[in-house]
């Protein structure tokens, strides 16, 4: 009896020891309770809709007219049901893209669905949606940008409050909001003015009308741009990078954006936005050109997978619908996605750590394995480099180690590695990686084993993860891995001249870039005409290809009338690398072509 009793009170004892232990401090910079459950979103959908819809360009000139708006079918039920039944978490539409038109009425402009001939003029698309995502429990977002080739106060100290009460009445009139995207490109208006934007108003008007909305631009506050467009966060990533105290700030340079800055002074997760399509804005001539599953469970181990959060564009066509193409696609990965990450490999597994915070239970290694987001393994305070091993029932294989660091404490780890245990007992190496943060998915060779150690080698302060996981991913690794087409190179600083052989009508030109080669992409460029490639008239001033920089595609250019021509010349003007934004298999690599659409 009296053992009993020495053994409960020595047991209460060590329980009330073990939870005298004190969670770790926070480190450095910490996310906001918003940007955690932001990030648990993990997969969302971007919408790009409007008058490009109809036009075919990625640009709108803020000159169409309003009536070209007309969406036939339009069902934003339907987006939303794609968008739930893909597994994503939220929809973010193109509100107001750099044409200035608004797809809800609104009294700051004359530009909008009212002057449309959509529901003659008593259509909103934002309200439509907003309803659609509260039907189908999805965060509703919007982006709106500043750029606005319509608007004719833009370039004036007065397009600020006019931007502010556009903000204010989107914002004010819909619901909650989730994430407001700002889109930071600052282009002519249509003045030939550029605009000098508030930032810190803008920012407090969205923080004012919608206190729990995660910014997204460059410069955060609430999350960040990855630095380019074709859907790869950076192998190192961290959720930290450096602004000015209002936001702003030198231009952030790509790698900045796209790996983040270790002991930033801002919280500002990576944001990984791609489109499903090559262009943001629906065109006919691109479902063809739907991203193939192999190519978007790429982008979702690259974006996901690397600390950061997908946002997939999926435009909706001329109806006002998802085109059938892109929602099967979506429901293909989707199948895809649920059937890697349907079995946790690391079932029944027990998980030994080399040091444990205190000894104490609430930090125990076995929380790795625990589903409870709130449960983490920590090491003691002086503790940055360590190692747990997780045993499995048997021996097992797997070709995927899900890895996650319990953010709210901070980002910490700065370098680890995988090994796995051969059947003689010794380790032998599978990963040798650098950050964790939120979630990341190292890809290692298929390894059969019966327990695997993780080595913390680097941390800024003592680790603090709350996941482990082992997938097997047989979908992805079945693909063979497309052939790059090598071609010839040609320095895009050169002009390009096609020859029809004899003197031909025609109606535009396409321009393929190259994009990961060298002479760069043509940026601005102009098009001079002859019939005997001596003499050459222009037929054209300087232009420019939208968006190319950021999104090097193939642009089509249609003339307003046909031109009877033999030679056409493109002039570059201005020449970029793209390198750095490009994907690495990329499917519009090839050489820069210029070619006549007849
Ligand atoms: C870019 C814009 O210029 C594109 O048109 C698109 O909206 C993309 C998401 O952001 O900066």
């Amino acid at each position: 009896m009296k053992r009993i009793f020495y053994t409960a009170v020595l047991s209460i004892f060590v329980l009330a020891m073990s939870s005298c232990v004190d969670a770790p401090a926070p480190f450095g910079v910490v996310p906001t309770k918003d940007q955690v459950e932001w990030q648990k979103n993990e997969y969302t959908m971007f919408v790009h809709f409007g008058p490009n819809t109809f036009t075919g360009v990625e640009w709108g000139s803020g000159q169409e007219k309003a009536e070209i708006f007309n969406p036939t079918a339009l069902d934003c039920g339907q987006w939303a049901s794609v968008a739930k039944a893909a597994g994503m978490k939220g929809i973010i539409l193109t509100a107001k893209h750099h044409d200035g038109f608004c797809l809800w009425p609104n009294p700051v402009s004359s530009h909008t669905v009212a002057q449309s001939a959509w529901k003659d003029g008593k259509g909103d698309v934002l309200k439509e949606l907003s309803e659609a995502c509260r039907e189908y429990d999805l965060g509703f977002g919007i982006y709106i940008s500043p750029w606005d080739r319509n608007d004719p106060h833009y370039g004036t100290d007065e397009y600020n409050d006019v931007f502010v009460q556009t903000l204010e009445h989107a914002l004010g009139s819909y619901g909650h909001v989730f994430e407001q995207w700002f889109d930071r490109a600052c282009g002519e208006g249509p003045n030939g003015r550029k605009q000098v934007y508030d930032w810190p108003l803008f920012n407090s008007t969205v923080h004012k009308m919608q206190p729990d909305a995660v910014i997204f631009s460059d410069y955060g506050p609430g999350c960040r741009w990855v630095g380019n467009e074709s859907g790869k966060a950076g192998r190192t990533c961290w959720s930290t990078i450096n602004v000015n105290e209002d936001f702003t700030g030198p231009k952030q340079s790509r790698k900045d954006l796209n790996e983040g800055i270790k002991g930033g002074n801002t919280w500002a997760a990576a944001e990984t936005d791609v489109s499903i399509r090559p262009g943001w804005f629906w065109k006919e001539s691109e479902n063809s050109k739907v991203k193939s599953l192999q190519h978007l469970l790429k982008i979702y181990y690259e974006s996901v997978g690397r600390n950061s959060l997908l946002l997939l564009n999926v435009p909706a066509d001329t109806r006002g619908l998802i085109h059938e193409v892109d929602s099967l696609r979506l429901m293909e990965l989707r199948a895809a996605l649920d059937e890697i990450f349907a079995k946790d490999l690391t079932e029944g597994a027990k998980v030994e750590a080399d040091n444990v915070r205190g000894d104490s239970r609430r930090f125990k290694a076995q929380n790795l394995l625990d589903k409870d987001y709130d449960k983490y393994w920590a090491a003691d305070d002086d503790v940055t480099k360590t190692s747990f091993v997780v045993k499995l029932p048997e021996a097992r294989t797997f070709n995927r180690v899900q890895l996650q660091e319990y953010i709210p404490l901070g980002q910490r780890v700065s370098a680890f590695s995988i090994d796995a245990l051969d059947e003689d007992g010794s380790w032998h190496p599978i990963a040798r990686e650098t950050t964790i943060g939120y979630k990341r998915i190292v890809h290692v060779p298929a390894t059969t084993t019966t327990a695997v150690r993780v080595n913390i080698e680097e941390s800024e302060a003592c680790p603090v993860l709350n996941g482990f996981a082992l997938f097997m991913d047989n979908i992805y690794e079945s693909f063979e891995m497309s052939n790059v087409p090598s071609g010839e190179v040609k320095p895009a600083s050169e002009s390009l001249i096609t020859d029809m052989g004899e003197v031909t009508p025609i109606r535009g030109f396409v321009y393929a870039p190259k994009v990961n080669g060298e002479g760069g992409v043509i940026v601005d460029y102009q098009v001079e005409v002859s019939d005997d490639g001596k003499s050459w008239t222009p037929i054209s001033s300087v232009l420019t290809f939208d968006n190319i920089v950021n999104n090097p595609i193939s642009q089509e250019k249609i003339f307003s009338s046909y031109i009877e021509t033999r030679f056409l010349k493109l002039i570059p003007h201005r020449v970029m690398d793209t390198t750095s934004n490009a994907a690495e298999e990329s499917e519009t690599y090839g050489v820069s072509v210029f070619g006549c659409v007849q």
